[in-house]
């Protein structure tokens, strides 16, 4: 079935159940591989798929949450000899009711490589990285950093973490640098990815408290996904959509027709970076016709006069010209919109990766609170997450936030933290961290010198590579603490700590519906690779600051910890009788207070999908939600006669993960996505280039070049590129532009030329 075939909105539920399956292999990826069938992602187990040993026969089951996406789906593990051999998607979680994605059913066999780092590495005189022993990493490690303090200052050395780590250790390494060994700058890859989500709610809710359950998917009888295409990106959630039997509407806003948009009642196929106006416009036309919740407004909302003065000036024929759309379908959105009884906006890396992405979330809260639609089943402005505890670590990284998304400026949250933990309130810095990029131009200042990746790959990721790179080689001192010793960025560095992943150490990570979920060990790290935990003890033992970190023994100890550092705050989760409560109920959503446990009918027994602000209070003194909107902005780098193409990027396939470093692992999933980059480019700009399917293009930006295979795909408009992220090629294209309130950046929108490969030294 083509793409144009599969996209009649006309088609209903039963469509919208075809396209989405497709989810498991995009067609036209299915096509141009053609290597894997239906049958095999349909019957996984028969054909291998989450068995690693070759046989599934178990002495024991337990569950843990799948470590890819902040879905947070249960996964059983069978286990034969104390280990893991094989597992299957748990039926009784109340995430993912028996589902798994390929990635998911693969977690296990990522972990068998002979990639994986066994052994610290020390950069050598020559050049060469050679083994050492964890005693004289651990020595090297403190005597490079402490050595660059000792010059250049305290703040000179700083770390980039993650959100793929348990919390137990985001708060381990946040406390680690920033109370034990003076670091002031720490950011982590969740600016790349959720920066801007969180400061879109924290000035709207007082917070950053995304308020709903996944449950909302099947209450829903209106959902709008702005800028996200769940059927490659959590997959999961988008099987819980098709559970819905209010046979909803389906609005989708995105410049590709995704599967998700063919999925769609209605797919407003914008002009990218375009969703602000036209949300401006929605919000015109709702009140306008005075289809908004005066009650609500007037009750749990500030703001309001100003946002409607404010949105007149967006009329919708006007913003339709603009954006690409037609003035009529915009209409009739904000008409379902208006219509729906329970609907919810949700959005992902379409609006957080914008340079205006802050207030793109912020319009789509708006929608949410005048129309009344929140803290109801099936409502809400819901960001999704990305990374399986990206939510973990905007509580408990310690980066921009101090623990437990406190202030660090604020001399009352800096007192409570270090009473909790027992520790003199001046040694935890008087200054917000600098973000990712702003730690970046510290480099090139010179002002950074020393840096510590944890788990996560700049050397990919990061925007604009060529000058990423330059920059990580510049560093006095650059460690990284990573899986595998081939990931990019432990190229780049003079000191190489091998950690243990996911199933071979414990803790918690939090879904994207606020949900604690456990992970276990179930698989030995290969060689003297260590879990991250004991990595930060080590270096807290070496750096000499060991008796600070005295009771944070192992995962749940720090886990207790959390817990009081929680009480009181919005994210609460005192209430929890431990890691054996976790695993009995199927995981636990934030806030469960002390009090929530002693209290209610079900006693200490939270119930398993919960949502925020049923009360109509929100976070801010006040109680009510701000309604924020600013000024449109140009776009940075307009497509011109020499770059001709705005160029998109993001997820590729479900099987992909990121920079490919786990997911390239496993055999089976290399053969369900391109093993070469490729590039989305609509059929009717290949043929004005002579270009066929597959054939080999070179793209050029301002900042690089790349090459790639030709993907003719219709559901690409004319002008438009895009280019996975999962392929090494693409952030050397990238524009190094920024949100400038969560200083997230702008992935999504660049200008390049697009040539035949063969024509490249005329370029
Ligand atoms: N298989 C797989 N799943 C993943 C991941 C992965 O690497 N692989 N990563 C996880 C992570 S960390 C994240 S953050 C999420 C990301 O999940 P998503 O945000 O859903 O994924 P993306 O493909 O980055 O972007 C979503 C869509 O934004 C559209 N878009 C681009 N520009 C614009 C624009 O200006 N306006 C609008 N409205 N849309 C635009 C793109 O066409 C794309 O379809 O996925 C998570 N899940
Ligand atoms: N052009 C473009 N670029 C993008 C995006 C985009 O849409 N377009 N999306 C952005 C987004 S949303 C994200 S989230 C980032 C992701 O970017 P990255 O975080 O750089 O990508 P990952 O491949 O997930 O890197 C995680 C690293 O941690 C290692 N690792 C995994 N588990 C563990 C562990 O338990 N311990 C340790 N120590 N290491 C571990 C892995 O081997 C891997 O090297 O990319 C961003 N970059
Ligand atoms: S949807 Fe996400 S959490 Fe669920 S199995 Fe796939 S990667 Fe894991
Ligand atoms: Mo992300």
């Amino acid at each position: 079935m083509s793409i144009a075939e599969n996209s009649d909105p006309s088609k209903g539920l039963t469509s919208r159940k075809d396209a989405a399956t497709s989810f498991q292999l995009p067609q036209i990826l299915q096509r141009r591989e053609g290597k894997m069938t239906r049958e095999l992602l349909l019957h996984p187990g028969e054909h291998g798929l989450g068995m690693t040993h070759g046989s599934m026969q178990a002495d024991a089951t337990t569950t843990a949450t799948c470590g890819f996406c902040a879905t947070g789906c249960g996964l059983r593990l069978h286990i034969r000899d104390g280990k893991a051999v094989g597992l299957t998607p748990e039926t009784a979680y109340p995430v993912n009711l028996g589902m798994a994605c390929p990635k998911g059913w693969e977690a296990l066999r990522i972990l068998d490589s002979d990639q994986r780092a066994t052994q610290p590495l020390l950069r050598q005189r020559d050049g060469a990285l050679q083994p050492v022993s964890w005693d004289e990493a651990f020595r090297t490690f403190c005597h490079e950093f402490q050595d660059i303090q000792a010059k250049h200052g305290a703040d000179s050395v700083a770390f980039v973490s993650t959100g793929q780590i348990p919390c137990e250790e985001m708060t381990f390494l946040g406390a680690l640098a920033k109370f034990g060994m003076g670091i002031v700058h720490g950011d982590g890859n969740t600016r790349q990815c959720m920066a801007t989500a969180v400061t879109a709610y924290k000035e709207s809710f007082g917070f950053d408290a995304p308020p709903y359950t996944y449950d909302d998917f099947e209450q829903s009888d209106c959902l709008v996904f702005i800028g996200a295409n769940p059927c490659v990106g959590h997959p999961i959630m988008w099987e819980r959509v098709l559970r819905n039997r209010n046979q909803p509407e389906i609005i989708v806003v995105d410049p590709r027709r995704t599967e998700t948009a063919m999925s769609a009642t209605e797919h407003l196929q914008i002009r990218p970076k375009h969703d602000l106006q036209l949300l401006y416009a929605i919000t015109n036309e709702l009140i306008e016709n005075d289809w908004i919740d005066e009650n609500f407004i007037a009750e749990h909302t500030t703001g309001f006069d100003p946002l409607r003065e404010h949105v007149r000036r967006y009329p919708v024929d006007q913003v339709a010209a603009r954006a690409g759309l037609d003035a009529d379908q915009i209409r009739r959105v904000a008409r379902k919109i208006a219509d729906g009884k329970a609907v919810s906006l949700w959005w992902t890396m379409g609006v957080n990766q914008s340079y205006e992405g802050v207030r793109t979330a912020q319009a789509i809260i708006n929608i949410a609170l005048i129309t009344g639609n929140i803290g109801r089943p099936g409502t809400g402005a819901n960001s999704i997450t990305g990374q399986c505890n990206a939510m973990g670590s905007r509580l408990w990284s310690n980066t921009t936030n101090l623990l437990g998304h406190r202030k660090f400026q604020s001399e009352s949250d800096r007192q409570d933290v270090a009473d909790i933990l027992g520790i003199d309130v001046d040694r935890i810095p008087t200054l917000d961290s600098w973000s990712y990029d702003q730690i970046f131009e510290g480099i090139r200042r010179g002002e950074i010198r020393g840096l510590w990746v944890i788990a996560t790959n700049p050397a990919h990721s990061w925007i604009d590579q060529e000058d990423a790179r330059e920059l990580l080689d510049r560093l006095d001192f650059l460690v990284v603490q990573d899986m595998y010793h081939t990931a990019h960025t432990a190229r780049h560095a003079d000191l190489v700590l091998p950690a243990a992943g996911w199933g071979e150490k414990e803790g918690t990570f939090i879904n994207s519906e606020r949900r604690y979920g456990l992970l276990k060990k179930v698989s030995h790290a290969p060689g003297e690779a260590l879990a991250d935990f004991q990595i930060f003890r080590g270096i807290a033992k070496y750096w000499g600051v060991g008796d600070l970190f005295s009771d944070w023994t192992h995962p749940e100890a720090v886990f207790q910890i959390m817990q009081r550092l929680s009480a009181g705050r919005p994210c609460d989760i005192s209430g929890i009788g431990g890691y054996r409560q976790i695993d009995a109920c199927g995981g636990i959503q934030w806030p469960w207070t002390e009090a929530d446990a002693n209290a209610g009918a079900n006693r200490g027994q939270p119930e398993q999908q919960r949502r925020l602000f049923g009360d109509g209070h929100f976070f801010h003194s006040d109680r009510r939600a701000r309604l924020v909107f600013d000024e449109i902005t140009p776009i940075p780098e307009p497509v011109c006669d020499r770059f001709p193409f705005w160029l998109m990027t993001g997820r590729g396939t479900v099987s992909q993960w990121h920079t490919q470093t786990r997911t390239e692992k496993s055999p089976v999933l290399r053969q369900l996505y391109p093993n070469r980059p490729y590039v989305e480019i609509n059929p009717a700009d290949a043929r004005e280039m002579g270009v066929s399917n597959g054939e080999l293009l070179a793209l050029r930006s301002r900042r690089g070049s790349a090459t790639a295979s030709a993907c003719l795909v219709p559901s690409i408009p004319r002008g438009h590129a895009f280019l996975p992220m999962h392929y090494e090629e693409t952030n050397r294209l990238t524009l190094s532009h920024f949100d400038p309130h969560s200083r997230q950046p702008s992935y999504k929108d660049c200008a390049v030329s697009i040539r035949p490969a063969i024509d490249d030294s005329q370029l």
